[in-house]
């Protein structure tokens, strides 16, 4: 219904998709626009409603909330005009990590093929959704883990260091306009849209006209399993604040308030009106303007708490009596310092192949690092929190949105990376790097940067003296092609608490 509906009715299908994104050509040539079809030229279309989506930054959570409850509130309204409705109807989330389910990452039935029971078309069906090439969705497990983003205790992130759940300080930014993504938003967000869109089995995914609607922040929002994708993403952001009592949303004016003036949020309603809101507006689900509450918001990592080497040594010693006597625990908040480490030599290109590379550090600093590791073990009261080290993988540019790559940190040479899951440090998917490679983008040209942890890595070739940890070797392993994709510097960076 919302499809038949012209793109210049602010609920159609289009006018939704056209807010988180869109490229005239792209659409035209991907058979979205008619041949004499042209985007709506209102003012507020062109000025404030169009290219909203906020991504790479701390917007990310609360703007797609608000997105997300347009959709939901014009779609059931549609619903409402039809003969014998349900009026409990809402938006389904794809939750890929529930255990309850054979294959929870594979693409939900109603959206996988386009055939009816009764022979018509599937309007959740999108042939423009090419997963790994030929129309098949492979998601592992690793793609979706959770992990990483959960476990995170922090909301706003740090550049270079945590990025936080949610990303950090930003203002208005419209697709990767700057590298501040939080850790959610890098994993499961990014690769589930890189899986799920893919590109074109036998084509070059550098050139657009290749890739799958997922793919691209401006083609996502026209494939119906974006909104169950996001309604997903939307459902983790309360998972996380149910995780624990102490992780909480920012309470700072810059981002209660979002950003102002003609860049403020707005989005449809389904009487046809326009509705500006801010982040601080969708804080609490069950809100009037919301109204909504998960099914499942329980703990996924309940029962496989991080096994830290050296919690667990910590625990055995605390045993010993007197070892821990008088220990105090520092409960002051201390704001994190950054430090590089150390970096590779030069760029890389990456091609079909893994690509290798070697982060050199300078001794005094790496010893600092091992030796709070000790100090956390030995005298808690000195250090309270071990360093966190993350690996950066600093102004990646290239033209593959569907570009996924795992990484390797410490494998020795000759070895082979998938006979070591234990030096495996994260997935990267590159949703979103053609903008942010073009130059003619506001903010474009310096491309993504990802950051990803490997503090027990780090721990645990410390301790087991695998890896020379002033030498580190870096593999990047392309999971799809990746080609032409470059990362100018790889680095490392300890934060400390
Ligand atoms: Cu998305």
């Amino acid at each position: 219904m919302l499809k038949s509906r012209p793109f210049d009715d602010i609920t159609s299908w289009k006018y939704l998709a056209a807010i988180h994104g869109i490229e005239e050509v792209v659409w035209r040539q991907f058979g979205w626009l008619a041949p004499d079809e042209h985007e709506p030229d209102t003012s507020e279309y062109l000025d404030q409603d169009r290219n909203q989506c906020q991504h790479h930054n701390w917007y990310f959570f609360p703007w797609h909330r608000g997105y997300l409850s347009a959709y939901e509130s014009i779609v059931r309204a549609a619903i409402h005009t039809l003969p014998d409705a349900p009026d409990d109807w809402a938006l389904p989330y794809w939750n890929y990590n529930d255990t309850a389910v054979a294959n929870p990452r594979l693409l939900p039935q109603a959206f996988a093929t386009n055939s009816w029971p009764d022979g018509g078309d599937n309007p959740l069906f999108e042939p423009r959704r090419f997963g790994r090439g030929d129309g098949v969705v492979v998601i592992r497990k690793e793609d979706v883990d959770l992990k990483a983003a959960l476990s995170d205790p922090d909301f706003e992130g740090v550049r270079n260091g945590s990025p936080g759940f949610g990303g950090v300080r930003t203002p208005f930014q419209h697709n990767a306009e700057r590298p501040n993504e939080g850790l959610l938003e890098q994993g499961p967000h990014d690769p589930v849209h890189g899986l799920v869109g893919g590109y074109l089995t036998g084509t070059d995914p550098r050139d657009w006209h290749n890739l799958g609607l997922m793919s691209m922040p401006i083609t996502a929002g026209l494939d119906p399993i974006f909104w169950l994708h996001h309604a997903n993403i939307d459902r983790l952001w309360e998972v996380w604040l149910n995780r624990n009592s102490n992780f909480r949303n920012p309470v700072l004016k810059s981002w209660l308030d979002g950003p102002s003036g003609k860049r403020r949020f707005v989005m449809p309603q389904a009487d046809g009106s326009r509705k500006e809101f801010a982040p601080k507006d969708m804080l609490d689900t069950k809100a009037p303007g919301l109204n909504y509450l998960y099914e499942d918001i329980s703990d996924p990592l309940s029962g496989q708490q991080r096994l830290n080497l050296r919690l667990v040594l910590l625990k055995t010693l605390m045993d010993v009596p007197g070892i821990t006597d008088g220990l105090e625990v520092e409960t002051m908040p201390k704001k994190p310092t950054v430090e590089l480490l150390g970096a590779n030599s030069k760029a890389i290109t990456l091609g079909s192949d893994p690509s290798a590379t070697v982060v050199r550090t300078d001794k005094p600093t790496v010893r600092k690092l091992t030796d709070s590791f000790k100090l956390s073990t030995f005298a808690l009261r000195a250090s309270p929190e071990p360093d966190r080290v993350f690996l950066n993988l600093e102004n990646i540019t290239g033209e593959n949105d569907a570009a996924i790559f795992d990484v390797y940190v410490g494998l020795a040479e000759g070895a082979v990376a998938a006979d070591h899951p234990e030096n495996r440090a994260g997935v990267v998917s590159l949703f979103g790097i053609s903008e942010s490679t073009n130059i003619a983008k506001p903010h474009g040209g310096s491309g993504l940067s990802k950051v990803i942890e490997i503090t027990d890595t780090i721990d645990r070739l410390h301790l087991t003296g695998e890896a020379n940890l002033n030498a580190l070797p870096v593999l990047i392993v392309p999971v799809n092609d990746a080609r032409g994709i470059s990362i100018k510097r790889v680095s490392i960076y300890r934060q400390s608490t």
